[in-house]
């Protein structure tokens, strides 16, 4: 669940739409067309009792009504943009219009619906998905085919199920909700103009499915390994251009839609990305165009499917520098390549790199998926036949650090990331009270800690022996893994009495690399026992010299160092 508003009263989730235009919102002018009149929507919305619990009122919040299969109850607030659009008049200020309401509002709320035009709908949820960097709250668009004041319209169902998703699912991401299936932003595209499905995602089973039951399929949720703040970019590059190839395309027309001041171009090519490689002057024109640095990333024309090099007509295109879109539909292509061309931190090389990413989920890599842990947990509820959400956190909660634990014994920090992502809680403890974090500094695992560190892990946290992983460190005499922790704020927290009792015992068993370990963690090597006794003395009074050695240059008190003589 979506962290509450601390505003809110228990069991209510606070939502803000934004409408923006479309036919959901529409109504007929004198002529029988349909058109967006301002501040209709808003009036109109309370002759719906499903959208509207009049008993429930709290101060401007609309209500609806509570389920009983969902636990919060929705109270929204809408918005209305001025001008209100059809979708096909948006542009890139619309979408920068509509992220900067959602940013602004960030902390009020607990999720957003922007009600939009189907036309452009896809275009808009992918821009959003790129510019809502770090997102943690669900932010679900819809829209609809008929306006939802004609008696049938499916723009009743659409808008009470994405305010139920913004309100009750803790989705950190752009989603669509359309014609009862919910979408990552991303991977939609618009289908159909005549069906209640207009949107569709070819390429990703949808995330989840509102018919008799509400279904989220938890898995399918993309959760970003970082632990960033929420923040907003805005900028998209906009001179990006979208071709199409088709038989007889000419060199002319090619080189006209890649000229100056283009940066950018996305290639709907054939099939599996196949390029007419017969075609010399076209593959110049390109060979042309990447020189003066335009990055040009490809795609299929088809409603479905990757493109790959499975033909010399598609790996022509690798060869000469083209970038794989993958699996991305041409609104994902399209707002990716305007997203990160805009990114004023990237160089040519690193954009290229970063658009072969997956960012938002939006493209699947054709590397052959492995059987991973998350696989494994599946199976085991699946064979156990736990259904319940409860069961299965349970087994999670029990899986999750042996699962991490073994991540930082074979010091993978990509399978940390991939247990992080399906929801392990890196800073858990174990019975001991022990972390990963400890684990990694005893095994010496630097990438590991800097991973943990990264990831938000305490590092003064300390197990039912009182030790910390600094303390872990210190016994197998990592210092890089020492450093990295004090970089970071790890500090020694035994007192003085404590620590000058541990300088004795190392001190008798001549351990100079460990009274190192301790000095660098910032133990002073000077402390006086309670007796008021150095190390200093002890390696003096039982002759061990490499420890004499070793300590003589921290005691800087000359009257002590003749004393001991
Ligand atoms: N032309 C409309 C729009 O995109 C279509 C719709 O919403 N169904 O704004």
């Amino acid at each position: 669940m979506a962290e509450r508003c601390c505003t809110c009263r228990k069991k209510e989730a606070r939502v803000h739409v934004i409408f923006v235009g479309g036919t959901i919102g529409m109504t007929r002018n004198e002529k029988g067309e349909l058109v967006c009149v301002p501040k209709i929507f808003c009036q109109r919305l309370n002759e719906f009792p499903t959208c509207n619990d009049k008993k429930y009122e709290v101060e401007h919040f609309s209500a609806l009504p509570l389920l009983p299969d969902l636990p919060y109850r929705v109270l929204y607030d809408v918005l209305e943009f001025n001008p209100l659009l059809d979708s096909s008049c948006m542009g890139i200020g619309d979408w920068q219009k509509i992220a900067k309401e959602v940013a602004k509002n960030m902390c009020s709320y607990d999720g957003f619906v922007i009600l939009h035009g189907t036309d452009t709908l896809a275009y808009t949820a992918s821009a959003l998905a790129f510019m809502l960097e770090n997102l943690n709250k669900p932010v679900v668009v819809t829209g609809a085919q008929i306006s939802i004041f004609d008696p049938r319209s499916d723009g009743r169902d659409n808008f009470l199920g994405s305010l139920l998703i913004a309100g009750n699912f803790n989705i950190p991401e752009v989603v669509v909700f359309f014609g009862n299936k919910l979408m990552r932003g991303c991977r939609t595209t618009k289908v159909n103009s005549d069906s209640f499905h207009a949107l569709d995602s070819p390429n990703l089973p949808p995330l989840g499915k509102m018919n008799v039951k509400v279904e989220i399929n938890s898995r399918q949720i993309f959760r970003p390994c970082t632990v960033n703040r929420f923040s907003l970019f805005s900028d998209f590059e906009p001179n990006v251009a979208m071709i199409r190839i088709y038989p007889g395309i000419t060199a002319s027309n090619l080189k006209e839609s890649l000229k100056e001041p283009i940066k950018g171009a996305v290639l709907q090519t054939y099939g599996a990305g196949n390029f007419p490689r017969c075609r010399e002057e076209l593959l110049d024109e390109l060979r042309e165009a990447i020189l003066r640095e335009v990055i040009i990333v490809n795609i299929t024309q088809c409603s479905a499917g990757m493109v790959s090099s499975a033909y010399a007509t598609g790996s022509v295109l690798s060869e000469i520098g083209v970038i794989s879109g993958y699996d991305m539909t041409q609104e994902a292509a399209f707002t990716k390549l305007a997203y990160v061309l805009a990114k004023p931190e990237w160089n040519l090389a690193n954009k290229k790199k970063v658009l072969l990413l997956s960012l938002r989920g939006e493209l699947t890599t054709n590397k052959i998926p492995k059987i991973n842990d998350i696989d494994l947990i599946e199976g085991v509820a699946r064979t156990l036949h736990m259904s319940l959400d409860l069961e299965k956190e349970q087994m999670c909660s029990t899986f999750y650090p042996a699962l991490v634990a073994a991540a930082v014994t074979q010091g993978d920090t990509q399978k940390m990331s991939d247990l992080k992502q399906y929801g392990a809680d890196l800073c858990d403890r174990n019975a001991d009270g022990r972390t990963a974090l400890h684990l990694a500094c005893y095994l010496g695992k630097l990438n590991c800690v800097c991973y943990l560190i990264s990831a938000g892990c305490p590092l003064n946290v300390q197990d039912r022996f009182n030790r910390t992983p600094l303390h872990e460190a210190i016994d197998t005499d990592n210092h890089e893994v020492i450093q990295a922790l004090l970089k970071n704020g790890a500090k020694l927290c035994d007192p003085p009495l404590v620590q000058a009792e541990l300088l004795r015992a190392l001190t008798e068993r001549g351990k100079v690399k460990r009274l190192e370990s301790f000095r660098l963690a910032g133990a002073d090597v000077t402390l006086a026992d309670r007796t008021g006794r150095t190390a200093l003395h002890y390696a003096c009074q039982l002759g061990i010299h490499e420890v004499v050695e070793y300590l003589l240059p921290y005691y800087k008190n000359p009257l002590l160092k003749d004393e001991l003589g």
